[in-house]
């Protein structure tokens, strides 16, 4: 191939592993299960198929793909995570696209799975030609909850609170309805749903009597409900508004959040969304166990004693928890800022 055709060549298979991307955004993004895209391409680069994976017990996304597909023989398959190799709840992917035929196997990341890795090389042993890293930063941006999870065994943790531009959580009084306007508020609905669950101290939960549900814009229950887990030694009460959740309850009284966290990995829980108050923020803070930091500033200035954070251990500047700002959205009057620990 000359040096231009080569390159055409791999403009078309950067294009594809975008649509693959893109595609495994349609799966959900909550669930034990990664968000996986896949298409097939023909010997032109056009795309002949596409698939993607709808989470735990459904098809993988190179079977989807290939579902649609009459025959496979010389295609290319361009998918964003490898091919598994594993039986599990489905079959192995690297055997499917074996048997079906495909000549070719691009994808971006290696699946860090243990048990379900090493497709890669079933595939060449099989004669496949095959390429990873393609996009590799992009697949792993979006898979960066599920990568974390299975890399320490634990739910990826987003610590979110919202603050007035100075600091503030809360009035003196207690009163917090409504730092943020209905933009920022509509936005933690729509969070929640992309969590598994959502943390809160029982604090808050003697405080605000907090439903924890995830609303759409009229106030109906949108589709997924992530399950509230309340951390803390004294029991919810019984006529408290989270016993109702659809979800369920769980209650957890332990003091170390690393074993609170490795039961809430064993119950399938892969994303947790820490919402409150601001001794439970600041606990997993404190422990080095935050993934992603969201701050919704409202443009308020309150004063006093009622910050969004309490002790995080810092007696001096040489101590302090340095983040990098991963993004800064305007939501209405409101800022909400992403964060995301320096070594991560
Ligand atoms: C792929 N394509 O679309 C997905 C993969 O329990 P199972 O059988 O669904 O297997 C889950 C594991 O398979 C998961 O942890 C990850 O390693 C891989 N996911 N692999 O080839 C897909 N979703
Ligand atoms: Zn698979």
């Amino acid at each position: 191939m000359t040096r231009t055709a080569a390159s055409h060549a791999d403009e078309a298979l950067v294009a594809a592993m975008r649509r693959a991307l893109s595609l495994a955004t349609h799966g959900p993004a909550v669930g034990e299960n990664p968000q996986v895209g896949c298409v097939l391409l023909d010997a032109t680069g056009t795309v002949v198929a596409e698939g993607w994976h709808r989470g735990a017990g459904t098809d993988h996304a190179e079977v989807d793909a290939l579902s649609h597909v009459a025959g496979a023989a010389g295609l290319t398959a361009v998918v964003t995570l490898e091919p598994c190799n594993h039986t599990g709840r489905t079959g192995p992917c690297a055997q499917a696209l074996i048997d079906a035929g495909v000549a070719r196997v691009v994808y971006a990341l290696d699946d860090p799975n243990p048990i379900a890795g090493g497709g890669a090389d079933r595939l060449r042993a099989a004669g496949v030609e095959v390429i990873g890293g393609v996009l590799a930063d992009e697949a792993a941006e979006l898979l960066r909850p599920w990568l974390t999870s299975v890399r320490l065994g634990r739910p990826f943790v987003t610590v979110k609170w919202a603050s007035s531009l100075d600091g503030r959580a809360a009035a003196a009084d207690g009163t917090s309805q409504w730092i943020t306007g209905t933009a920022a508020r509509q936005r933690v609905h729509e969070q929640r749903a992309m969590h598994d669950a959502i943390a809160v101290g029982t604090g808050t939960v003697l405080a605000d009597d907090p439903t924890l549900t995830a609303r759409g814009d009229g106030g109906e229950l949108l589709p997924h409900q992530p399950i509230p887990v309340v951390f803390g030694e004294t029991a919810v009460p019984v006529d408290a508004r989270l016993r109702q959740h659809p979800a369920g309850l769980i209650e957890l009284g332990h003091r170390d959040l690393g074993a609170a966290l490795a039961d809430l990995h064993e119950r399938g829980i892969r994303r947790l969304y820490v919402e409150g108050g601001p001794t439970l923020a600041s606990a997993f803070l404190r422990a080095g166990l935050a993934d992603e930091v969201l701050v919704y500033l409202a443009p308020l200035l309150i004063g006093g004693p009622r910050v969004a954070l309490d002790d995080l251990g810092v007696t001096t500047m040489s101590e302090v928890h340095r983040l990098s700002i991963h993004r800064i959205e305007t939501l209405g009057d409101d800022l909400l800022v992403v964060a995301r620990p320096r070594d991560t």
